[in-house]
């Protein structure tokens, strides 16, 4: 049965499309939005009992959270996982921290700073974001200084696309001065897949 991922490209669901990307597994985007109420039917409410996206049925097993989500089928399809236990747990370690430290803030920031229209901006909610932004990227800039990605020195695994993913919207934005954390950036979301899950989001 067809991996259904519900959501949109240019939504949170683009870590799943991305990660879909990378692994070859097929899948089903099935368009649900936010501010239509897609996320609140009583049938998507089933699906994910929070309302939010992205959300997976595979075959059955329904599972929400991008992260978790990413986790489960980076392990399930063997591919990008890390092998070890502490390679695994270093994974874990890499999305729950970039999920407390830097999704919400993220958001704030894009959100006040560009999203808006103009009037509804609060420039002082953008500046907060921006300011607790500043340690966690200096704590990826220095980890990645060292070595070309998270986990493994010398290979991407599903640690850097989640981190990355939740990254994207700074591809954008100056980061001179966080030089190893640019250049890593460029390099997970240059990769062939990550290219096509921008396409689906850019177009
Ligand atoms: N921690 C969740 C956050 C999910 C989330 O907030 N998704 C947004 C869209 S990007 C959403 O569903 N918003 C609409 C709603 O809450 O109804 C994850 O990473 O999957």
């Amino acid at each position: 049965m067809t991996l259904k991922i519900y959501g949109y490209a240019q939504s949170r669901a683009v870590r799943t499309l991305w990660l879909c990307e990378e692994l070859g597994v097929p899948y089903e985007l099935v368009h649900t939005g936010t501010s239509d109420g897609g996320t609140r039917t009583a049938a998507y409410l089933k699906v994910n009992p929070a309302g939010h996206i992205p959300a997976i049925d595979d075959g059955g097993f329904t599972l929400s959270e991008s992260m978790g989500i990413n986790l489960y089928l980076a392990k399930k399809h063997g591919k990008l996982y890390p092998t070890t236990p502490q390679g695994e747990a270093k994974a874990w370690q890499w999305s729950f921290w970039v999920m407390s430290e830097l999704d919400a803030p993220i958001v704030r920031w894009i959100t006040h700073g560009m999203l808006l229209p103009a009037a509804q901006r609060d420039v002082a909610v953008a500046r907060e974001a921006r300011e607790a932004m500043e340690w966690p990227l200096q704590v990826l800039d220095g980890a990645v200084a060292k070595q070309s990605y998270l986990v493994e020195p010398d290979q991407f695994t599903v640690a850097d696309l989640n981190v990355a993913s939740v990254l994207y919207r700074l591809l954008f934005v100056d980061l001179s001065g966080k030089s190893h954390l640019e250049a890593w950036l460029k390099r997970c979301w240059g990769r062939p897949a990550a290219l096509k899950a921008r396409a689906l989001r850019e177009s």
